[in-house]
């Protein structure tokens, strides 16, 4: 019954197996990691010091929007569908993804999507150069004609993600093994079963707000447009109220990952598990009704600005909740210090410290100081870097083996955690003192007062760079020649993934495994 993968390149492109395109969301993440990375090189050379050496001030906004662009939607987002493409039916005892022709066309239209998106580049007028939040009117009448291929590609993008979010909530809901209740499920699938409920509601938002943009521009709408009875501020909260959930989106599946691998290396099960699932679905929801923290300074009534203030001050109480559960999971443990437990500990702590400035953030007067300056890049730069980018590295790290069947090299995997740890750090702590002194964020050109910290942030943003080379030399030299891995890799390790050999076969479960109590949350 069971048969392999088919040969060549048609395994790739016609495949229906969630380990194949988990695979190829992976690889496809990968590669959009580096080219983002590229683009964030470009801006700290030239911010290394103040006046104009590198860029034009032009090239320099196509590359700030370009690298928060494909860092959000090509990096982040895939890699945790990738994650989820490969781990899920593996966790829940399926054998493979409810709707698995779906599942193809999920991925393949994504390179189209970036090939078209990153090609705006060699256009007449430059690549968008609005900044990633494509405020209109700078993103409508300001700008260049290259905007409308953005408009499609977001499209195309946005579709992928409904289409992939659909599959994983229709399996996780339809295809559990017998035995595995909810509240049995490990904590992952719990955060992408709520992480896909807020893609599946916010991405028609964004599909909305593009849209409108192509309206305004080649249909004679106003809705961003004053002088036809419109209003950018508009723009502003249908973006947001898109863009806020956008960023737990990046970062519910980074909890269900640290959930998975700080237990195993703790030696103890996850502390309040029942805590974790409530307290991720209140944070969800919470998103929602949050977005114009980021709209502070836009003018709004005093008493918008303090609902908006109070109700995102309470995101604080279930994200202390999450961490409190993880720092008790490791108290008292019998823990031990592989990459995959350096990475999650380094979130745990890292995350915090973005969580704190965005408390301060929150604080609507105090926003007024900080709002657009590099404060703010230095707090999302904390949730997002040690939040989403270490937990996907720590996840590799964790599955390779099952994946691959090989082991990594643990030595190198450490050096590249601590050459990580040191360049983000070095790249973003800096900011919250530039911030704090008033550097504008998005500028190419600086007043020299800033020049130390922005020296300093660039030799940490090269070093990080390097960290992420050989992270890649890393992951290519297990799979060419690590060492056998065996089935249960780690020794604290539990759930079903870890049942089945290394690598894991192309099929799993086409009997469905029974879940014993015992196996509960993975
Ligand atoms: C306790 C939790 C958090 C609070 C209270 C908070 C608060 C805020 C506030 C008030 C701002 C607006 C600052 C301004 O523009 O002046 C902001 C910006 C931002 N936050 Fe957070 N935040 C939290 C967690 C997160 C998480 C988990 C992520 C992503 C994983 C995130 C990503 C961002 C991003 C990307 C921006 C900047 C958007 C932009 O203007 O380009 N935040 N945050
Ligand atoms: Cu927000």
């Amino acid at each position: 019954m069971a048969h392999g993968p088919a040969k060549g390149i048609g395994r790739w492109l016609y495949t229906t197996n969630h380990k194949d395109i988990g695979s190829m969301y992976l690889w496809f993440s990968f590669a959009m990691f580096f080219l983002g990375g590229v683009f964030a090189l470009v801006i700290r050379a030239e911010l290394f010091q103040p006046g104009l050496q590198i860029v034009e001030p032009n090239f320099f906004n196509q590359m700030t929007t370009m690298h928060g662009l494909v860092m959000v939607f090509g990096a982040v987002m895939p890699a945790f569908v990738g994650l989820a493409n490969w781990m899920i039916p593996m966790m829940i005892g399926a054998p493979d993804m409810a709707l698995p022709r779906m599942n193809n066309w999920s991925f393949w239209i994504l390179p189209f999507a970036f090939a078209m998106m990153a090609s705006t580049l060699f256009m007449e007028g430059g690549a968008p150069n609005f900044g990633w939040t494509f405020y209109a009117p700078l993103s409508t009448t300001y700008a260049p004609p290259s905007v409308t291929f953005f408009i499609f590609a977001v499209h195309i993008m946005g579709a992928s993600s409904i289409m992939g979010a659909i599959n994983i909530v229709a399996t996780i809901l339809n295809m559990r093994a017998p035995g595995m209740t909810l509240m049995k499920m490990p904590l992952f699938v719990w955060t992408w079963l709520i992480t896909a409920y807020l893609l599946i509601a916010v991405m028609p938002v964004l599909a909305g707000v593009v849209t409108m943009m192509l309206m305004d521009i080649h249909f004679g709408t106003s809705f961003f447009d004053a002088a036809g009875g419109g209003d950018p501020v508009l723009f502003q909260h249908v973006f947001w109220f898109f863009g806020h959930p956008e960023v737990y989106i990046m970062i519910l599946p980074a909890f269900g990952v640290v959930s998975a691998i700080i237990p195993t290396f703790a030696r103890k099960p996850l502390f309040g598990y029942s805590s974790m699932v409530y307290a991720t679905a209140s944070i969800a929801f919470l998103s929602f009704i949050v977005w114009a923290h980021h709209m502070f300074t836009v003018g709004m009534p005093l008493f918008g600005e303090l609902v908006f203030m109070y109700a995102t001050m309470l995101i604080a109480v279930p994200t202390g909740v999450k961490v409190f559960n993880w720092v008790t999971t490791m108290f008292k443990g019998s823990m031990t210090f592989e990459a995959p437990m350096m990475f999650s500990i380094a979130f745990v702590i890292l995350f915090t410290i973005g969580g704190f400035s965005g408390l301060m953030l929150s604080i609507a007067p105090a926003d007024f100081q900080y709002h657009d300056t590099y404060f703010v890049v230095a707090h999302f730069h904390y949730v997002l870097v040690p939040g989403a980018i270490f937990s996907i590295t720590a996840a590799v790290y964790y599955w390779l083996p099952k994946w691959s069947g090989k082991m990594y090299d643990e030595t190198l995997a450490k050096t590249h955690f601590w050459l990580a740890f040191a360049g983000l750090n070095i790249t973003f702590f800096p900011m919250h003192f530039s911030g704090l002194a008033g550097m504008p964020r998005r500028i190419p050109d600086y007043n020299p007062l800033w020049a130390d910290w922005n020296m300093i942030s660039s030799v940490g943003a090269f070093l990080f760079g390097a960290a992420q080379v050989l992270f890649l030399y890393i992951v290519i030299r297990t799979i060419v020649s690590g060492k056998q891995a065996t089935d249960r890799v780690w020794e604290g390790s539990h759930g079903l993934e870890w049942t089945v050999p290394s690598p894991a076969p192309y099929h799993t479960f086409s009997t469905p495994p029974v879940i014993k109590d015992e196996d509960a949350h993975g």
